[in-house]
């Protein structure tokens, strides 16, 4: 058999549908070009949103390097920023799974023409586009993974997603720089399609190119209402289909919204979380002090409306939090005015989000607290108790639950 026998996917006979054509893959495109675009930035923003810069703790990719040059330090405000960059992020990723799948139906002819490489340049384009067909279903199938199973894939999320963004979103901004002005032709002429994509035997069509376009937009709005729920909350958490389920029940009450790890899965045991048994240990410039929950409350108390924002795109709504200020407890070992970072430590003995690092920032603004109560009641075991961390703007993982000890400065 030759190479052109069309009874081989090499040959351009091979692909008969007649939707396959310069207009069809330019829209999908095109589109593409600007969710990918947003996926890129806010996945960049969520990485900051770690503060990897402030330490070796909260930098899951270690040796990120030159990568790393844009980090800058988080902001506290808005409160809501991270609930909104990491929604976006989950939600539009999810969201543009049809148009990334149609867009590499429509070129697929291509990916299996031979001879694998003309020229050099050839060789390169095709290079080029292992990347970013590989870039691209890697980014989205890890972060889906991510999202939907709590992590499953063999080594750290962080580091993978991370650099396969870099590998990804360079070959992408190749292939745009190569394609955009092909692109916007294709969509605003009419007339005959030619070139290579379109099929040399056409079969007849069973659906229009704008009907095949619906059906893509239309997956993908499926996608988009069955997903977003989970980052708006409240009632509309229920439209949320597509989110992860199974997990802890958070059932109703003040208590009643989203549990990402259970005290019983972190190996949290009630006789340590107990009066007897329970003491705040802060670290400070002049020293040591323990403090039990019932000294914590002989503080000043002060309420903060925040949110939970969890790095796989879910949030809640504004709990009604009330603890002591993070600055005061600084503040108590020798920090007065000006605090500095803190590293925070839970008593769940095992697990990436058991110890997180805070910045200043974080530190200084006056609705960081350590929480006691959520919603007018004290926390359920399972958000935390006796005590937890909750910050403005922040991702979930900072959030530390069960808190066992704060280290002030010298991280
Ligand atoms: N000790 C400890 N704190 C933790 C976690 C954890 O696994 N262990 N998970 C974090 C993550 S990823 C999120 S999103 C929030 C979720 O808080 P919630 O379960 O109260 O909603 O808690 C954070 N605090
Ligand atoms: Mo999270």
């Amino acid at each position: 058999m030759r190479i052109d026998d069309p009874r081989l996917p090499s040959s351009p006979g091979f692909w008969r549908s007649p939707l396959r054509g310069p207009r069809f893959t330019s829209v999908l495109g095109l589109v593409l070009l600007v969710g990918i675009t947003l996926l890129f930035v806010t996945g960049l923003v969520s990485y900051a949103a770690y503060n990897p810069d402030l330490s070796p703790v909260n930098d899951q990719t270690p040796d990120k390097g030159i990568l790393g040059f844009y980090l800058f330090a988080w902001p506290t405000d808005p409160h809501w920023l991270y609930r909104l960059t990491q929604g976006l992020h989950v939600t539009l990723g999810i969201t543009l799974i049809p148009v990334l799948l149609a867009k590499l139906w429509s070129v697929v002819p291509r990916l299996f023409a031979l001879p694998p490489a003309r020229s050099l340049a050839h060789a390169l384009e095709r290079i080029s586009l292992l990347l970013l067909v590989g870039g691209g279903l890697f980014e989205f199938t890890t972060g889906v993974l991510n999202v939907q199973l709590d992590y499953v894939f063999p080594g750290s999320f962080y580091p993978l997603h991370f650099y396969g963004a870099w590998v990804f979103f360079s070959a992408f901004v190749a292939h745009a720089v190569l394609k955009v002005p092909t692109a916007v032709r294709a969509v605003r002429e009419r007339g005959r399609e030619q070139g290579e994509l379109v099929s040399p035997r056409p079969d007849a069509p069973t659906v229009s190119r704008r009907g095949a376009l619906w059906f893509v937009g239309g997956a993908s709005l499926l996608l988009l209402v069955t997903t977003v729920g989970q980052s708006i909350g409240g009632a509309l958490r229920r439209t949320a289909l597509l989110a992860p389920h199974g997990g802890a029940d958070p059932g109703s009450g003040p208590n009643g919204f989203q549990i990402n790890k259970t005290a019983a899965y972190a190996g949290i045991d009630a006789a340590e979380t107990g009066a007897e048994a329970w003491r705040l240990v802060v670290t400070g410039r002049t020293g040591t002090v323990r403090l039990s929950r019932a000294q914590l409350l002989r503080m000043p108390l002060h309420s903060s409306a925040l949110p939970i924002a969890c790095v796989e795109g879910w949030s809640t709504a504004d709990q009604w939090w009330r603890g002591v200020r993070l600055r005061d407890l600084a503040a108590l070992v020798g920090h007065d005015g000006d605090p500095p970072d803190v590293f925070v430590e839970s008593l769940q003995r095992h697990g990436a989000f058991r110890r997180a690092a805070l910045r200043a920032n974080q530190v200084a603004d006056p609705r960081s607290l350590l929480a006691l109560y959520v919603n007018g009641e004290d926390l359920s075991p399972d958000h935390g108790y006796p005590a937890r961390i909750i910050v403005p703007a922040a991702p979930g993982v900072l959030n530390t639950k069960w808190v066992a000890r704060l280290t002030f400065g010298d991280l």
